[in-house]
């Protein structure tokens, strides 16, 4: 084993995203020594690899964005409420330029394979480059949403036109120009690529499993005044959004706080169309138990169906698009213009209640075609395409963790560890898994939280931690069992208190076949925070130091 300064780090982070990014920044100030592997070709994360037509962000950007260094804060200068891909993937890059990261990431490179070694309390860890690396921490920075999920459709690969995933886009155009092209998934990256793609393209069909409940984004340039407001007290503004509850929207509408149930119908419909108006997540805000009753909830949900039927022309194309689940339980979409896509003529939606689809052909996708009345199979139809979009989703949350080999105290793996489901402390460490840290993993708030929020919470707890470490000249940090088993029951019992794992989705894991089904974000990020700084001042409790 060579134990040279080359090979040997105080960390080693696995990601160039926004959280591996920072983390570096951290490491770097706290004097330690630390190298990144990232598996694209520059920095950025979901916002390098998401690039399909219309990608944008659905927290505005005054708030999406690092608070940790005054002086950028106050230079970058966002364009629209809510930035687009290439706006945020270029302040990235910034933020790589101005903090000097990249001489310390090989790009290109995938982690493989990280062992503990219990004697030498280091991890190990070896890249498809065949290179292996030792750190005494080892940061999972590999982010929430990463691990494209590409559904094991009969005939999938046979098909002969050109295939997109929205989580892997080229970084070449793609001219949809001229062609016959298919969507798969009514998800957030499919409302968003849906009306750009149908405006771009000669024919769109959408294949909707499940509808989605959108709320106009109201996007639009950033007015300069509001901007001078927000600089004024910048750092202000930033400790307001930690302490709102998903740690953005202090300047927003705020939460209405009495129940959907306590207003009259005309009373409620005003407050409704109020935030549809304004725009963006804040609908939800507008009564305190929308995610908490099932007939306030409900209010919600008829006011957006009714909305659809306002904007679709044909009413049974309204009628497959509005959804009839509890809104909220999969995060809400924002959209421009999504449902008014479905009344152009090139524009056609299959939805799997009468037209399933069946597999994958090499010159489409070929549906069933059911009876709406009787539920039986009438026949078949084969749709032509030129080119398929996938916009089928993610691993969420454990994918990009798991797709690492890694192994703790005892050999033992963490897909073994996790066979139940994801099980840490925190969302921070998880037992077994000495100096393993992730950031915003699963069991921490994450993405039911302004990302960025939460990733500067998690890189500044790891990095304070590390930094106690060194001065107690402690070898490692482990979670203990039963902190953890306590942890994991007060995620679900917090989850379970709300209508959120009432559906289908990728919060529990359920759009993965074979997924073990846990609730894996923790709702509310001030308690958590808290909690989390207290664990730290009263000597890391929970975990063991050794
Ligand atoms: O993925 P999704 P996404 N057969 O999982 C369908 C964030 N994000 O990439 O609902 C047929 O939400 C699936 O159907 P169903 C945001 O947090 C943010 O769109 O499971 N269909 C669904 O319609 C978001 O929640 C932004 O029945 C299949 C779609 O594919 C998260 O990323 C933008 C299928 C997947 O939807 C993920 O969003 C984009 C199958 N076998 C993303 N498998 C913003 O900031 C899946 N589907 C605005």
């Amino acid at each position: 084993m060579s134990d040279t300064a080359e090979t040997r780090y105080d960390a080693v982070v696995v990601g160039a995203g926004l959280s591996g990014l920072y983390m570096l920044h951290r490491l770097r100030e706290s004097g330690f020594s630390a190298r990144v592997f990232e598996a694209g070709t520059d920095v950025g994360g979901t916002w390098y690899w998401n690039r399909y037509p219309g990608a944008r962000c659905d927290i505005e950007s005054m708030e999406y964005s690092y608070s940790f260094d005054e002086a950028l804060q106050q230079e970058w200068e966002w364009t629209e409420r809510f930035a687009g891909q290439p706006e945020i993937l270029r302040y990235i890059e910034h933020v790589a330029d101005r903090f000097d990261l990249r001489r310390d990431i090989t790009f290109e490179t995938r982690v493989l394979k990280a062992a503990f070694d219990e004697a030498a309390c280091h991890w190990r860890i070896e890249t498809d480059a065949g290179e292996t690396v030792e750190a005494k921490a080892l940061v999972m920075a590999t982010g929430c949403l990463s691990s494209a999920n590409l559904p094991e459709f009969e005939g999938r690969d046979s098909f002969l036109g050109e295939t997109y995933h929205t989580g892997r886009w080229p970084h070449d155009h793609v001219d949809f120009g001229g062609k016959r092209v298919g969507i798969i998934g009514t998800g957030s990256s499919a409302i968003q690529a849906i009306p750009i793609i149908a405006a771009e393209s000669e024919h769109l069909t959408v294949f909707q499993r499940t509808p989605n409940y959108s709320v106009p984004a109201r996007n639009g340039p950033l007015d300069p005044d509001y901007v001078r407001e927000v600089k004024a007290e910048y750092p202000e503004f930033r400790v307001h959004n930690r302490l709102m509850p998903a740690g953005f929207g202090s300047k927003g509408l705020g939460r209405n706080d009495v129940s959907a149930l306590a207003d009259g119908p005309a009373v409620r419909e005003a407050r409704f169309a109020e935030r549809w108006e304004h725009g963006g997540f804040g609908f939800l805000g507008a009564y305190n138990d929308l995610l908490f009753n099932r007939d306030a909830n409900e209010t919600a949900a008829d006011f957006v169906r009714e909305r659809i039927r306002d904007t679709v022309k044909d009413p049974e194309v309204a009628e497959r698009l509005c959804p009839d689940n509890v809104i909220g339980c999969k995060r809400i979409c924002l959209d421009t213009r999504y449902f008014e896509t479905y009344n152009r003529p090139n524009v056609e939606l299959l939805a799997a209640g009468t037209h399933p689809i069946e597999r994958i052909t090499s010159a489409g996708v070929m549906v069933n075609v059911m009876n709406p009345e009787t539920g039986e199979q009438e026949g078949s139809r084969e749709i032509s395409l030129d080119c398929i979009v996938f916009a089928t989703g993610f691993d969420a949350m454990t994918g990009a963790v798991l797709s690492v080999d890694i192994s703790g105290r005892g050999g033992r793996t963490l897909p073994d560890a996790w066979s139940a489901g994801p099980r840490t402390y925190l969302g921070l460490g998880t037992a077994g898994f000495p100096n393993l840290f992730m950031i915003t993993g699963p069991g921490s708030p994450s993405v039911l939280t302004n990302m960025v929020v939460a990733i500067e919470q998690h890189v500044d707890w790891i990095g304070d931690c590390l930094e106690y470490l060194r001065r107690e000249k402690l070898a490692t940090i482990e979670a203990t069992p039963e902190a953890q088993d306590a942890w994991v029951e007060h995620v679900n019992s917090v989850a379970d208190k709300t209508l959120m794992p009432t559906c289908n989705s990728w919060y529990l894991g359920r759009n993965i076949p074979g997924k073990p089904q846990v609730f894996m974000p923790l709702i509310g990020f001030p308690p958590y925070a808290e909690k989390c700084a207290e664990v730290a001042a009263n000597g890391y409790e929970g975990f063991v130091l050794r």
